[in-house]
């Protein structure tokens, strides 16, 4: 058998530790390599000294090869991209060779290890001609003694990397597959070959430490003046507990024989009690993200920088918890969550999803023959991040369905580390683990397991085991594209729901990957044969870490501390399981229409986690007939080490006047016919269609009903292979195709009224829109009323009125929601105010071009540039797209470069709109936001 087909864990490795910072002498070798990639394996010889490579290319080391040129990178989801024949894989198996010549500094001494913190998926490495075993488990470390390989001076380092190995059935995790050496190379001269456990917990107000590791060993903790032996348990008085909240670390060394390891110790201790998660006696709530490793430019091989980066923007946006989907990250990523404060389920490098696909049939989950590697995975998981107070909780892998062997890693690790519960999703039963867990529940299945009253297992032993579980959402609302919606529904069953501990988004980024023209590729971008297209976009920050819209409305929903107003009075509810409100500071801001008229701080009461308590609101400035919204703010006191002072934690916005209304428009002038066209004050209409074809000196375009949009990745795909997307039912119903029939055109007294039929071919199903304009003489105000007629089998993605005007307009203000983007079912971060925006940035660039950037409840607008000042009024509040393009230019581009500016501007004015929902991974869309046909009138003008 082929070394990389054997399904057993590599050979030659030594047995898995902690990773550790020391003083012991390291040796990075990352750098520049030589590399050959060859499209099969071929034949060795390339591992010898003397080996001439000078023809090869030079290659980073860490990397992703496809990165760099060699190959390409490649998207599926489930579909493993070989034939299903687990061990083996095809002939064409890209095999990247690799050399590296280093000089060993002459000081060095010592017995040396050589690590690998990854490589995907096989490597056979080789140090000066000599074999030092076989590694697979990409997303885990390996380390081989060189000891007796090791030359003063000039050595060779050979590693063979293999893209597909009996590994890659247990890598089929949902992203690009990239392989490569993309961590860190190291060489590390350890005096004894002792690892070092960290036991500390949190009881009753102590911390209670053991650590293990080699006899005679000591373990300090300076600030502490704590001094004991390693394996002695020692309970330490007045220690403040970490958590996400108040990530506290204690600074300690490990003495070993001839080698310091520094540690930072964070004492806590997780439980399940009654049903429930605690961490130091508090029910946690997850605010999480599920975090794969990419960068849009690198790959998988992360710069640092980036992930201190990634973590802040999460601190920034009230996100506290992260899944590591689907594998262990980077080190360094678990020291951060340390120290910045995350709860962290740390999920093994393990995915057999694309099994699925053939009923789970021959699942090496479930096959005797990979009960090593299985079991091997996980040891290094745990061994590698055991001692990470911010880990607490395993999970076994994803989506592996059910199997023998995820029963012996659950054991193993039950055995190893009974301190932390264990997680798994892809067994109902959840027969081997702690937690109940599941993804992409609906908001009713969510609140039956709230009730613990959920569809009975059929095993009455097991239903009443995971009925008495805390439960978890691995993955829910799922973010692809422009979405999700629906994530405040989930937060109130979080909070009415002892037993619902919150969950974790899918997913944190976009996997886009940057291309030389600017432009980031998805799947099908780099000539895969077979490919998932766009569903590896699917991330709350754009590549680049730009927040995408939906996080603003995540740092909403997840605030810690819940402002609401009643009267005079703000209610302060903390959510915090840790901290009080003393950190935060109060803001007061009253506006009338959107002009802040008065502001001011507020006292805010110390309020303890868990509790309310109430605060009188200042007198208020006299009234004025303008809408006046209140709006108060939470804010950082201090500078902390995500977030500058001042940064928003919480807010929230109320009504306090709304003006008394506007006097309907006294009729200025009457239609008047002019040739062809009827010309009521500033508007010119076809005197045929009763189309608006100019106002004051603009000419213009107008389609009187809109029913489609571009649609939405959301929109393009369901859960259920059994029933259309709503792209499909909206294409099949001619939504993105209306015909319009003039019925009337009158003219009568001041008024134009005009009646228009729209349908679609092949179908009764028609809306009979009817538009009342007057005229005051200045603008142009119409009164519409809908009625759908015939049998309407699909919901309308808007209900909206478009408008062409000249392309001379390049900015905009408006009163309504804002700053960023509101639909129906995604608009807790909006709040209304007064803002500006260019047309171009009030866009939001999704990779995949789809609708976008409606700015919702707009009271009246005002477009302006070299062609003029247009405005434009709605009653009630309309919501607004402004565009250099069309919706059918917008529903064709494939990435944002297809979508060039035309010579017009494109307003659409939506009285109602379909909400943007999250069906591409199982819940439906909530009622009310499904916008079924209905009769519906609105009022509009412009001028
Ligand atoms: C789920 C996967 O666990 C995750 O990796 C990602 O692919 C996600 O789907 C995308 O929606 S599995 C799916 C069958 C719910």
């Amino acid at each position: 058998m082929n070394y990389w087909e054997d399904p057993g864990p590599g050979c030659g490795v030594l047995p898995p530790r902690a990773a550790l910072r020391s003083d012991a002498p390291r040796l990075s070798l990352n750098g520049q390599w030589r590399f050959r990639l060859s499209p099969s394996v071929g034949a060795t010889g390339f591992e010898e000294v003397d080996f001439d490579d000078s023809d090869w290319a030079w290659l980073p080391v860490p990397s992703s090869w496809p990165m760099h040129g060699h190959g390409s990178p490649a998207y599926t989801n489930q579909k493993y991209p070989f034939s299903v024949d687990p061990p083996y894989v095809p002939d064409e198996n890209p095999t990247g060779d690799h050399r590296l010549v280093f000089e060993l500094p002459s000081e060095w001494s010592g017995s040396t290890v050589l690590r690998f913190d990854g490589v995907d998926s096989c490597a056979r490495v080789w140090l000066n001609g000599v074999e030092l075993g076989v590694t697979r488990g990409s997303r885990l470390p390996a380390e081989f003694a060189v000891g007796g390989v090791l030359r003063p001076g000039r050595n060779v380092l050979a590693v063979r990397v293999h893209q597909w190995s009996s590994g890659s059935y247990l890598e089929d995790q949902d992203m690009w597959w990239l392989p490569g050496i993309f961590r860190d190379v190291t060489l590390i001269a350890r005096p004894v070959d002792a690892d070092v456990f960290v036991h500390a917990d949190y009881v009753d107000g102590a911390g209670v430490l053991m650590v293990e590791s080699a006899p005679g060993a000591v373990v300090r903790i300076p600030s502490l003046d704590v001094v004991v032996p390693c394996g002695e348990t020692v309970t330490i008085p007045g220690v403040e507990p970490w958590s996400a909240e108040v990530p506290r670390l204690y600074d300690a060394v490990v003495e070993l024989p001839g080698e310091r390891v520094e540690l930072r110790i964070g004492f806590r201790t997780v439980e399940i009690v009654d049903g429930v998660l605690r961490v130091n006696g508090r029910r946690v709530l997850f605010h999480g993200v599920n975090r794969h490793e990419h960068d849009p430019v690198f790959g998988r091989a992360v710069p640092a920088e980036r992930m201190r980066e990634e973590l802040l923007v999460m601190k920034r946006h009230n996100i506290n918890a992260i899944r590591t989907s689907h594998y262990p990250p980077d080190t360094r990523l678990l020291e951060l969550c340390d120290e910045l404060g995350f709860w962290v389920m740390d999920e093994c490098d393990y995915e057999s999803h694309g099994f699925m696909l053939i009923d789970w049939k021959g699942n090496p989950a479930d096959d005797p023959r990979f009960l090593d590697a299985s079991l091997d995975r996980m040891r290094r998981t745990v061994e590698r991040d055991k001692n990470h107070p911010s880990v607490v909780m395993w999970s076994l892998g994803n989506e592996a369905g059910v199997g023998s062997n995820l029963t012996a890693m659950a054991e193993w690790t039950r055995d190893r580390d009974p301190s932390r519960p264990l997680h798994y999703e892809g067994d109902l039963s959840c027969a081997d683990v702690d937690v109940y867990s599941r993804m992409y529940a609906s908001h009713a299945e969510v609140e039956a397991i709230g009730k613990r009253a959920e569809k009975p297992l059929e095993d009455p032993a097991l239903d009443a085991r995971r009925r008495s579980m805390p439960f978890v959402l691995c993955e829910y609302s799922h973010a692809g594209g422009n979405g999700p919606g629906g994530l405040p529904e989930y937060e109130a069953l979080f909070d009415t729901y002892e037993r619902c501990q919150g969950g974790f988004l899918w997913e944190w980024m976009e996997h886009g990957i940057l291309r030389p023209d600017g432009s980031y590729g998805y799947g099908g971008d780099f000539g895969e044969e077979l490919h998932d297209g766009t569903y590896v976009l699917d991330g709350l920050v754009f590549p680049d870490l730009t927040p995408q819209p939906v996080l603003a409305e995540v740092r909403k929903v997840y605030e810690p501390v819940r402002l609401s107003v009643a009267g005079d009075v703000l209610t302060i509810t903390n959510r915090y399981a840790v901290l009080d409100t003393s950190h935060l500071s109060l803001h007061w801001e009253i506006a009338d229409e959107g002009e802040v008229v008065a502001r001011g701080p507020l006292t805010l009461p110390v309020v303890p986690p868990g509790r309310s308590a109430t605060v009188q609101l200042p007198d208020l400035p006299p009234l004025q007939n303008r809408e006046r919204w209140l709006t108060i703010r939470a804010v950082l006191t201090n500078n902390t080490p995500w977030a500058p002072a001042g940064h928003e934690i919480a807010s929230t916005q109320s009504l306090l006047t709304t003006p008394t209304d506007a006097p309907a428009p006294r009729p200025g002038k009457q239609p008047i016919r002019q040739a062809e066209d009827l010309v009521l004050g500033s508007g010119r209409f076809d005197g045929r269609t009763g189309r608006l074809v100019g106002l004051g000196g603009w000419e213009v375009a107008h389609v009187p009903l809109e029913l489609w949009r571009a649609p939405t990745q959301h929109d393009a795909r369901t859960w259920d292979a059994s029933t259309l997307d709503r792209k499909a039912r909206w294409a099949n119903a001619g939504l993105d195709r209306l015909q319009y029939r003039t019925v009337s055109v009158d003219a009568a007294g001041d008024e134009l009224t005009v009646v228009t039929m729209v349908g679609a071919a092949a179908t009764d199903a028609r809306v009979l829109t009817t538009y009342t304009w007057r005229t005051d003489g200045g603008r142009l105000t119409a009164d519409v009323e809908v009625e759908p007629l015939g049998e309407w089998k699909v919901p309308w993605a808007r209900l909206g009125v478009t408008f062409g005007v000249p392309a001379g307009f390049h900015g905009l203000t408006w009163f309504g929601l804002g700053p960023g983007q509101a639909y129906p079912d995604s608009r807790s971060a909006a709040r209304i105010g007064r803002y500006t925006s260019t047309i171009d940035d009030f866009q939001i660039p999704y990779l995949y071009p789809q609708e976008n950037g409606a700015r919702g409840d707009v009271r009246w607008a005002e477009l302006f540039g070299t062609a003029g000042t247009l405005r434009l009024t709605g009653a009630p509040h309309f919501a607004l797209t402004v565009r250099r393009w069309t919706t059918a230019e917008l529903a064709a581009a494939e990435h944002p470069a297809d979508l060039t500016p035309s010579d017009r501007v494109w307003i659409t004015l939506d009285a109602l709109q379909h909400g943007l929902g999250s069906p591409t991974s199982g819940a439906p869309i909530l009622p009310p936001h499904d916008l079924q046909p209905r009769r519906h009138r609105f009022r509009f003008s412009l001028g």
